[in-house]
């Protein structure tokens, strides 16, 4: 049993290691990257458990991703190894500090293989919550269907839903993701979304749009803001918080670590401020870090946030 239950793709990362054009580099970085293993990275590392259900190629790339996961304490004993695919690729560039470029190399490998039969029923039931992504919904129909199967048990289960938009422009148009994410929310009963996801739905009116989610109290909507911080609509009560003051050297990710305080914070039982409050500081604490989930901090790391710049621990 684990606390939260997540299932997507998980990609090889080959990164650059300095800022330039990827053609430029003599060398990149290996990692894994993919939103909801992030996601239970990040979960995991603040203490409680995750499991990440997904497809993986069988060959090293595939075993590099479940490494990873395994050494960071997330259950993979749900995932498959699919023998007739390859695990995917993700490149990222730094095209300037704290500025990324992605590129993808993904559709139809194993990750979009992801099936509506891959989804392990006792591990959704028996979770405190289960978090889907809107990247699953733009991978490919049965990747879809996997996600919506998985929202189908919790729900039986009542095991609350998460679903984080996470729009991504290279897998479909923003028509198209747009009534999905639509569709999704309203089956979640705590919805994320950027500013410039919920703009998707909502162009003219953000804080009208994350109202409109939240419908008659039925969910909460939670909106990512970036360097401005974060608000939540619950209850129809806006809350605000502002971001913390970080020197960032890696965006990316910085959504998934938000994410996974805000989950946190619900499992420890804090209030809506508290439960933003530590969104936004593990949102920033990765950002600090370079790598997709490697910045995801610890509750000590959390801790290091309010001491003063240029203070020496011993
Ligand atoms: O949220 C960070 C993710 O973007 C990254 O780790 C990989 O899942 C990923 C994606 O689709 O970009």
């Amino acid at each position: 049993m684990s606390d939260l239950v997540t299932l997507g793709e998980t990609m090889a990362l080959l990164s650059a290691p300095r800022v330039g054009r990827l053609r430029d580099m003599k060398s990149l970085c290996l990692s894994a990257a993919g939103s909801e293993s992030n996601v239970a990275i990040g979960v995991c590392r603040l203490g409680c458990s995750a499991s990440w259900t997904g497809r993986v190629g069988a060959d090293e790339l595939g075993q590099m991703i479940l490494t990873a996961l395994r050494a960071e304490g997330v259950d993979v004993s749900a995932s498959i190894v699919d023998p007739s695919a390859q695990t995917a690729l993700m490149f990222k560039e730094r095209r300037g500090p704290n500025v990324a470029r992605v590129t993808y190399y993904r559709r139809g490998y194993a990750g979009s293989r992801l099936s509506p039969d891959d989804v392990n029923e006792t591990l959704i039931s028996t979770a405190r919550m289960l978090h889907v992504t809107g990247i699953t919904l733009g991978l490919s129909e049965t990747a879809r269907a996997a996600a919506y199967r998985a929202v189908e048990i919790a729900r039986a289960a009542s095991v609350p839903v998460s679903f984080d938009f996470n729009y991504r422009a290279a897998l479909w148009p923003p028509q198209e993701a747009a009534e999905q994410f639509r569709s999704m929310s309203s089956l979640a009963g705590l919805v994320f979304a950027g500013e410039d996801e919920l703009a998707i739905l909502a162009p003219d009116d953000l804080l009208e749009g994350a109202r409109r989610l939240a419908g008659d109290g039925e969910r909460a909507v939670v909106v990512k803001r970036g360097p401005k911080g974060a608000f939540s609509v619950i209850d129809g009560v806006v809350h605000e918080e502002p971001a913390r003051n970080v020197v960032a050297v890696d965006p990316v990710g910085a959504g998934d670590a938000f994410v996974a305080g805000y989950i946190v914070g619900t499992f420890d039982g804090l209030d809506t401020p508290g439960r933003l409050a530590m969104a936004t500081a593990t949102g920033a604490y990765a950002v600090t870090v370079l790598g997709d989930w490697e910045g995801m901090p610890s509750r000590e790391d959390l801790a290091l946030l309010s001491r003063e710049e240029g203070t020496t621990i011993r």
